[in-house]
């Protein structure tokens, strides 16, 4: 009666849990003009969850335990920290490094005094492979999409007037981690800083490097051999440093911008799936649970599906807490609390309209506070494009400082905690990711999974389906697959040009000063050591870190290092296997006229050329960001071509050589990271000398196309067609067909 008073008459007010979703059925029904609106109004997410339309208490009785969950306490759902951003506010760090340590280190001063909280270093893929800039599999990956690095020499410059006492720097760092966190322990020292005061994170995180991004050296054990000694040598003598950041982000994100890839739930399973891998190897190299779980640390990317990813990131607390506890049962409470840094995912970037970019990175960066995440890099707009500006990325650090200071997000802890449908989603993602795990775990943890294929095989799939559903329509991106601007061609936007033959020069330069001020004879024996330890078992004696900080005070090189170890445990190559027939499964009737049209061209291609057309997908230099390439190849296949995919790291002499032995009609160049500039016109150069002039070179990935520069110069070289992030499937096919075929033939 009190509640009639309150609302006014002829309101009805409701008594009862039942008599409420009576009311809401009743009134559901009618807007769903009559239909049952659970199936009318209902949809299913990204993972496959389907979802009610509206949420209430009786979603969320059978949880158990919600009642007694707060930040800070196990199993952590809420947050790792008891008052969460109302006692300290999440870092605000900003990845970036491009050219040389010189204008790198200029970079972050610039951006530390802006507001900058932490320094993440970004390093080319030269240095990630373990190669020295003047290696002649490197030319068009020096300085490209990141800093060259080489030497202590390059590493004390790129730190210079950074105090790394009192500055935490995260290098994301996985196949060269040998001699690069050498390196900057050395810089370190030679700052007067020592190992004990170090504080940040290194990624070295090789198992998702298998899965995705494929910058690897050494085989999945040996690698993990490598770990191993990094967590001991850590634990031991940088004890405040996070010796790893387990990393789902490029599983989600990195599967070339505007390219789809692993849902938020199977990032969230193989992520915390790797991290149990890495505590077993802690465990083989002589550590406890309780020395290494608490400097444990996670990498998550955050997508465009808002609740999803807020889900995600208490999912995965609650999860790691239970595993941890189950499987390892530490003493310390601090092993159970996971930590994460995340960033907005570059996946969701567009190079069309790239603006909107801006909004979308905010939407994320939302997500990702919400979801309590401890250290955040929102993307710049034009990543889609080139390396952020400096105006660019002044924007990315603003949207943050804008979160964090404006909006009172700070102001409570876990304020979506108690939400219904956030609380149902984060324990469906929670026993999706267990069942997940399970599965890995079943076939001996994440490294043998790895040696058998799955989780590579799993993602590229996804990666396919999601693929057709963009290109079908079915998942909206503004701009791109709908609300298109007619002929539009794209603002002109001021972007970052790296002048690659400069860097080279000047690494070059810095190499040769090196190679010839040093002690010869210690070099020798400092790598000798080390390619000896690789060998032996006694691995407190011969630590591979503690070797290797040897090496790099006797300036050996990043080359030098890495080549000791390869000697005895080689290079790795990836097997080229491909999921096929998912993307045709997955377009549905939206696509299924375009790709009967593909199939239509493809066998008027037939009558005429006596085959199917038939397509060599390469990926030249150090770039290993393979998903686009691989999804384009499914989908290729999957409408009718005929399609070779090239071993990773080629060089431009070995795509011809395929290309000649393939007998292709088509070369599809797949560039990620910016050597196409340099690398693609010396594959013309090569095809000419092959005598394969008449093959069609197309080129996909992140070519700017607002400059001149790029695009201009690769049609000028000969480049039939440049297909940018976004690019349809069918589009692509038909572009291909056209170009193959004379008009009276199409
Ligand atoms: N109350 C009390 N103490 C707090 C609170 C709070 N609310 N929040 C943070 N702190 C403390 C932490 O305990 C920590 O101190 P400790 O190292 O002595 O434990 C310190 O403040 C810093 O907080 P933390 O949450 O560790 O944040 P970061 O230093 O930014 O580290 C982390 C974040 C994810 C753990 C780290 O690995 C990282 O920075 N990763 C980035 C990786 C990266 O950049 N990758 C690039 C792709």
């Amino acid at each position: 009666w009190l509640l009639k008073a309150r609302w006014g008459l002829g309101i009805r007010c409701t008594s009862s849990v039942a008599d409420g979703a009576q009311a809401w059925e009743t009134r559901a029904r009618k807007e769903a003009k009559g239909k049952d609106p659970y199936e009318t109004f209902g949809s299913t997410n990204q993972d496959g969850i389907p979802q009610k339309p509206v949420y209430t208490a009786a979603d969320i009785a059978d949880i158990s335990g919600l009642d007694t969950e707060y930040p800070g306490v196990y199993p952590f759902t809420r947050g790792p920290y008891a008052s969460m951003y109302t006692g300290r506010p999440w870092t605000i760090r900003q990845y970036a490094g491009f050219s040389t340590a010189e204008e790198s280190n200029a970079f972050y001063r610039k951006n530390l005094a802006a507001g900058q909280q932490g320094v993440s270093v970004a390093f080319d893929l030269a240095t990630h492979r373990g190669y020295d800039s003047d290696h002649p599999r490197v030319a068009g990956d020096v300085g490209m999409a990141g800093v060259a690095i080489d030497s202590v020499e390059d590493m004390k410059v790129l730190f210079d007037g950074i105090p790394l006492d009192r500055m935490s720097v995260s290098m994301t760092m996985n196949g060269a981690i040998l001699p690069v966190m050498a390196m900057f322990i050395v810089a370190a020292e030679e700052q007067g800083v020592a190992p004990a005061a170090l504080m940040g994170t290194i990624q070295n995180d090789i198992l998702k490097e298998f899965m995705v991004r494929n910058t690897y050296i050494y085989p999945p054990r040996q690698s993990m051999r490598l770990i191993g000694d990094i967590f001991a040598y850590c634990a031991k003598h940088v004890p405040k440093f996070h010796p790893i950041s387990i990393s789902g982000y490029h599983m989600q994100a990195r599967g070339g911008l505007s390219m789809s890839s692993a849902t938020p739930t199977l990032e969230l399973a193989y992520t915390l799936a790797d991290g149990l891998e890495y505590l077993r190897c802690a465990r083989d190299a002589g550590l406890s649970v309780d020395d290494v779980a608490p400097r444990l640390s996670f990498f998550f990317a955050i997508g465009m599906n808002f609740f999803s990813e807020v889900a995600k990131l208490r999912a995965a607390r609650r999860l790691w807490a239970r595993l941890v506890k189950e499987k390892f049962s530490p003493k310390d409470e601090k092993c159970l609390a996971l930590r994460t840094h995340c960033q907005t995912s570059g996946y969701s970037l567009t190079a069309q309209e790239p603006h909107n970019n801006i909004i979308r990175t905010t939407v994320e960066a939302m997500a990702a506070v919400l979801g309590g995440t401890q250290s955040l890099h929102t993307n710049s707009f034009d990543e889609a494009i080139a390396l952020p500006t400096d105006f660019s990325a002044g924007l990315a650090r603003s949207t943050q400082l804008i979160l964090a200071e404006e909006t009172g997000i700070c102001d409570v802890a876990d304020p979506l905690g108690g939400s219904y449908y956030v609380e149902r989603l984060t324990a469906e993602m929670e026993a999706r990711a267990g069942a997940l795990i399970d599965e890995v775990e079943g076939m001996g943890g994440m490294t043998e999974a790895i040696v058998a294929g799955l989780p590579k095989l799993k993602i590229e799939e996804c990666a396919a389906r999601q693929q057709a559903h963009i290109d079908a329509g079915r998942q909206v991106i503004v701009g791109v697959n709908k609300y298109a601007k007619e002929g539009d061609q794209g603002e002109a936007l001021d972007v970052r040009k790296i002048d690659n033959t400069a860097v080279l020069r000047a690494q070059k330069a810095r190499l040769e000063a090196v190679r010839t001020s040093r002690d010869g004879a210690a070099v020798e024996a400092a790598l000798a050591a080390l390619e000896a330890a690789a060998s032996t078992v006694d691995r407190e004696e011969h630590n591979l870190l503690d070797l290797a900080v040897k090496a790099a005070r006797a300036r050996a090189t990043v080359g030098e290092i890495s080549d000791a170890l390869e000697r005895p445990w080689g290079r790795y190559a990836a097997a080229g296997d491909m999921a096929t027939g998912t993307y045709a499964a997955s377009l549905g009737d939206e696509g299924r006229e375009e790709a009967a049209a593909c199939a239509a061209a493809v066998a008027r291609f037939e009558a005429v050329a006596g085959r199917r057309p038939r397509i060599l997908l390469a990926k030249m230099g150090m770039d290993g960001h393979d998903r686009g390439a691989k999804v384009m190849a499914t989908g290729l296949a999957d409408l009718g071509f005929d399609v070779d995919i090239g071993p990773l790291f080629m060089t431009p002499a070995e795509v011809a050589r395929a290309a000649v032995d393939a007998d292709v009609h088509v070369v599809g160049v797949s560039s990620q990271a910016a050597g196409h500039t340099t690398l693609v016109p010396a594959l013309m150069h090569e095809l000419r000398e092959a005598g394969m002039q008449h093959v069609l070179v197309v080129v996909g990935g992140i070519i700017p196309e607002q400059v001149t520069w790029d695009h201009a110069a690769l049609l000028e070289a000969g480049v039939a067609a440049i297909y940018g992030p976004g690019t349809r499937v069918p589009s692509a096919a038909l572009g291909m067909l056209g170009l193959l075929m004379p008009e009276q033939d199409r």
